[in-house]
């Protein structure tokens, strides 16, 4: 299999966290532009997004949901997503809002990226929105549990690590660590994982 990968990417973070805690290789391919025309992701998917899995047959997954619920299926080693249906909706909700944080933040960040005459404050302060919700939910279902779903490291812990690290290194100024202490120590123990230090993204 290979997994093309930005380094940067949070979604592709989580894949690649994925592949070490389940102790699956994977060929990883780093796409230097994904705006480049030579990229090769589109060959692969259409949407020329990372991440993107090609299989060995050729065939290709897309996107990081897909893509960690087959991995995940792929061996029982370190179950991630839980069996028990309402176990298992709690989890991807966890991911569908830590993955939101995500698409928030990006969207920050692209709008900050265009001339100032054409930053549009409004949608700043939209997606800067969701963000500091979807924080605030984070800890307020966390609590004073250790993990973020339940009593065991799941894809919950994964999407959310994953989502705080983007912020670190989009939104350096953002304080998340003084406004919610559980989700600092939660962040702290995801990064003792070897999983978490080694896929850390580039300083910006
Ligand atoms: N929902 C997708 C989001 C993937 C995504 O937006 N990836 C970004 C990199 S962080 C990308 O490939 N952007 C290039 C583009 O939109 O053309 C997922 O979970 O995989």
């Amino acid at each position: 299999m290979k997994l093309f990968i930005t380094p940067a990417s949070p979604y592709a973070r989580k894949v690649r966290i994925m592949l070490t805690e389940k102790h699956i290789e994977c060929e990883i391919e780093v796409v230097p532009s994904l705006a480049a025309p030579d990229s090769p992701v589109p060959a692969y998917n259409p949407l020329g997004k990372v991440p993107t899995l090609v299989l060995d047959d050729g065939s290709s997954l897309y996107d990081s949901v897909v893509i960690v619920d087959y991995l995940d299926h792929k061996t029982p080693v370190a179950r991630l997503i839980p069996q028990d249906n309402n176990h298992r909706a709690t989890v991807r909700r966890w991911e569908a809002l830590a993955d939101g944080v995500c698409d928030a933040a990006i969207a920050v960040v692209m709008e900050k990226r265009r001339v100032p005459e054409k930053q549009d404050e409004t949608v700043i302060e939209r997606q800067m929105l969701k963000v500091e919700r979807g924080l605030r939910a984070m800890s307020e279902d966390m609590g004073d549990s250790k993990w973020a779903a339940g009593d065991k490291f799941t894809l919950a812990d994964i999407a959310t690590g994953v989502a705080l690290g983007y912020l670190d290194l989009r939104m350096p100024q953002l304080g998340w660590r003084e406004s919610y202490p559980n989700l600092a120590a939660l962040y702290e123990h995801l990064m003792a994982r070897p999983s978490f230090k080694d896929t850390a993204p580039p300083a910006a």
